[in-house]
């Protein structure tokens, strides 16, 4: 049986659903959950299992399927409450023996403010990890509204959420280095204002990074991007349980510091899945023998303009096959030439 599972259920489907999956032959446990729909649909009454607690809803779109919302499910086996839920410092978590879920959100931080509040959010959920003896964290996902607002340069508040991150890692260093996280980092849609909300997931046990050949690591990004660099790897490999996951990062139409094929949806897809295929190519290399199947991935790709997306569709179905699992989701990318990222997991699923 599979340690961590990923599922993505439509949220009309999620009450039966984890029934179902809580009362099989080889029950399992949420062990967390998060929403991606638009926002009128997150925020009303959601289904007696997403309203037991404060489960992180992102407010992104989803494109190209009837759900009104889309749930990110991470189960681990077990019938008996094994799963304990909690807070500590403003950072709710669900933890289960060597993982835990966790997550913080903040109120739409104004410009001023977003810095620290970046900031703050980082050393709380490090905390928090750290006393719930999860001290590496494998995996975070960043949700920051209006990502390119307040202009250009330095000003942009992707990078200021850089600086913020990064102050926030150079204190924690003991707990990310060598082994930084894999993660990723959209904006809702234009006019949105949602909070800031960054989810993750860690571990007992440290994760193996993994990096691109054919991009130049985040963290050694030169200044142009930003007084800081991103603080994450482009892939992960974690052990959990007697198995290995993979998270891959966020992942763009970017070779070595450059985004390219401006313009063109179709050909940074294309790029994206190279870079995609890239990352597989080094998971083999690291672990001869083992069989890494794109099939087993559950894809999540994040697409600027809702019109692009039969273009996305159909390249990532060319490459990965028409049954390859992925959901699309309506984000601004954190670079404003970048028309598609995709992230990818494989936490297996039955
Ligand atoms: C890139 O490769 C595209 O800031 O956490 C991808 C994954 C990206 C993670 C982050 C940003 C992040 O630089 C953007």
């Amino acid at each position: 049986m599979s340690h961590l599972q990923l599922d993505y259920i439509a949220l009309e489907a999620l009450e039966a659903w984890v029934q179902a999956l809580e009362s099989g032959a080889a029950p399992r446990q949420v062990l967390g959950m998060t929403v991606f729909g638009a926002a009128d649909t997150i925020n009303s009454p959601a289904p007696a299992r997403l309203a037991e607690r404060a489960w992180p809803r992102v407010a992104l779109p989803v494109l190209g399927h009837d759900t009104a919302a889309w749930v990110e499910v991470w189960s681990v086996p077990g019938s008996a409450p094994i799963v304990q839920h909690g807070e500590i410092a403003g950072v709710a978590y669900a933890r289960c023996a060597d993982l835990a879920f966790t997550w913080r959100v903040t109120p739409l931080p104004s410009q001023d403010l977003l810095l620290q509040a970046t900031q703050q959010t980082y050393d709380a959920l490090f905390s928090a990890m750290r006393q719930l003896g999860c001290q590496h964290p494998l995996r975070f996902w960043n949700y920051l509204p209006d990502i390119l607002g307040a202009g250009q340069g330095e000003e942009e508040r992707y990078r200021i959420f850089n600086v913020g991150r990064h102050a926030s890692f150079l204190d924690q260093a003991a707990m990310v280095n060598p082994n930084p996280p894999a993660a990723c980092a959209l904006g809702h849609p234009e006019g949105v204002a949602e909070p800031l909300t960054v989810y993750a997931l860690a571990s007992s046990r440290p994760a193996q990074p993994i990096e691109n050949p054919r991009q130049m690591s985040a963290y050694l990004y030169p200044r142009r991007y930003g007084a800081r660099s991103p603080t994450f790897s482009r892939a992960a490999l974690a052990p959990v349980g007697d198995e290995e996951c993979v998270f891959i990062s966020g992942t763009a139409s970017i070779v070595g510091h450059e985004t390219v094929h401006l313009n063109d949806v179709q050909a940074q897809t294309h790029e994206t899945l190279n870079n995609i295929e890239a990352l597989l190519e080094r998971f083999r290399a690291e672990r001869p023998g083992k069989v890494w199947r794109t099939s087993e991935l559950h894809l999540k790709a994040y697409v600027r303009h809702a019109a692009d997306l039969p273009l996305v569709r159909q390249a990532v179905q060319q490459r990965l096959g028409a049954d390859v699992p992925c959901v699309y989701l309506q984000a601004v990318v954190c670079r404003p030439d970048l028309l598609v990222e995709i992230e990818a997991s494989a936490a297996r699923s039955h």
